[in-house]
């Protein structure tokens, strides 16, 4: 049989051993969903604190069912490890690992090559790798490829299998999972991409799209996240001079969005956060710079979304002068939210705590509030507390309530009809009119 036919039939029959590189919010979601659907299944992180809760069934991310880990890790069907030498027993290794933006804008691309080389020295013959970190296109041939083969002594294509297939994961969205979510699939030839999908097509219950080529599926991941920066972008760009003209720009979104098809709605805020969103153009952007080509629209959606959090302080500035005839030196400002989107604990990238920085920057005086972050280690690594509760009482002590995050577990009205000046950069207060309230 050749290795195409061996890992179909394993697949199939669900003999198929399987790894996943990565265990966070990509990789133990699909570690959880391989084991569910049959498949022993082999968890590898480096953090052991990540490993030991696995293995004692403690779930620690949120999209993942904590009884449905327990139960997995209790039948046996999912382990996990820091030792990469059990990938010797694996037929099908999923990376999922971070890819980050250094200091410079650059990309970071240190994990993936850190986890393709532990996996090179065990890779045994018949297997198939799959990369489903965002990376610029490219990465799984011209990176992973090489270290792969120089590794184990394998010839792609013919020992082993190699493909990339992009995580689509929306941390909180309530509709679509890992489980319920297309996936597109690009392998390094034919055979690799059929039997990469064969696996997705067997765990997932969603459409699995084949692609010619690795390159296809690395920049269509790109191109899904930069048009959500660049129309971010746009629409804060809007916003700013909406503000100038006194119009409402969330009712002109609103409005805007009774389209029924050629437009999709997108809101203003403090800025963009995530690990995907902010990060991902610049991946394209770096490596287009390899072809003497630049990217100036995605350049400048980048520059208009990080002008943002200075953009909320200039606001509240001028809104404290304007109704108090308070310089923003020495208020008290309440920061409501500081997760990077709503109703998750998430502070990665947080525009809301480049806002916090730029406040201080002018001398206000700052507390927060955020249900689901009862702390947080700033930028000079001092552990900040959020204030226990809001209400009333404390509500009244601060110049300004700044509302950065429209988590839904605050009650908006009693915040808006308690507050001495509401700022609301999230159209979290939709449908409350006060003198006091004010939107970006
Ligand atoms: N944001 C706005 N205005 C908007 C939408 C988002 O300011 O209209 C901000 C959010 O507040 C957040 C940032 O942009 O700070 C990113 O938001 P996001 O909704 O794109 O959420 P992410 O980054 O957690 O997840 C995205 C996925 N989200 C959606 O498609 C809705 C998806 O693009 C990817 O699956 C995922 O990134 C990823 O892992 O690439």
């Amino acid at each position: 049989m050749s290795l195409k036919e061996v890992l179909l039939k394993k697949i199939e029959d669900k003999s198929l051993k399987v790894g996943v590189v990565g265990l966070g919010y990509v990789g133990l979601p699909l570690a959880v969903e391989k084991a569910i659907a049959g498949y022993e299944t082999v968890g590898f992180d480096v953090q052991e604190e990540k490993v030991n809760m696995v293995n004692e069934g403690r779930n620690y991310i949120g999209d993942v069912v904590d009884e449905k880990l327990k139960d997995i890790v209790k039948r046996g069907k999912l382990r996990a490890t820091s030792n990469f030498e059990d990938v010797a027993s694996l037929d099908f290794i999923a990376i999922a690992v971070p890819t980050p933006l250094d200091l410079y804008q650059q990309p970071d691309i240190s994990y993936v090559k850190k986890s393709t080389e532990d996996v090179s020295k065990h890779l045994k013959k018949g297997s198939i790798v799959v990369l489903e970190s965002t990376t610029y296109p490219g990465t799984t041939e011209e990176l992973m490829k090489p270290i792969l083969e120089e590794g184990s002594g394998l010839k792609c294509g013919e020992d082993f299998f190699l493909a990339f297939s992009p995580e689509r994961v929306d941390p909180g969205n309530k509709k679509y999972k890992t489980k319920n979510t297309p996936k597109v699939v690009g392998g390094v030839g034919e055979d690799a991409t059929d039997v990469a999908a064969a696996l997705y097509e067997a765990v997932l219950d969603a459409d699995v799209m084949k692609v010619s080529s690795p390159k296809v599926a690395e920049m269509e991941k790109i191109l899904e996240n930069t048009y959500r920066n660049v129309n971010i972008g746009l629409v804060n760009e809007f916003a700013i001079l909406a503000d100038a003209m006194g119009i409402n720009i969330w009712e002109v979104v609103d409005a805007a969005k009774t389209k029924p098809y050629g437009f999709q709605a997108f809101y203003p805020g403090p800025g963009v956060g995530g690990h995907c969103i902010p990060l991902d153009p610049f991946y394209l952007t770096w490596k287009a710079r390899e072809y003497d080509i630049h990217m100036p629209l995605i350049e400048a959606s980048g520059t208009i979304n990080d002008k943002m959090p200075s953009y909320v302080v200039d606001r509240s500035l001028r809104i404290l002068s304007k109704h108090f005839k308070k310089a923003l030196n020495g208020s008290k400002v309440l920061i409501l939210g500081i997760a990077y989107k709503a109703d998750i604990d998430d502070l990665r990238d947080s525009p809301a705590l480049v806002v916090i920085d730029e406040f201080e920057k002018e001398g206000a005086v700052l507390e927060y509030y955020d249900g689901f972050n009862p702390s947080y280690i700033d930028k000079n690594g001092e552990k900040v507390y959020s204030i226990k509760e809001i209400n009333p009482e404390v509500l009244k002590q601060y110049d300004l309530v700044v509302i950065t995050t429209a988590h839904t577990n605050v009650d908006y009205k009693m915040v808006v009809e308690n507050s001495k000046f509401v700022f609301d950069t999230r159209y979290a207060t939709k449908g409350i009119k006060a003198d006091n309230l004010e939107l970006l």
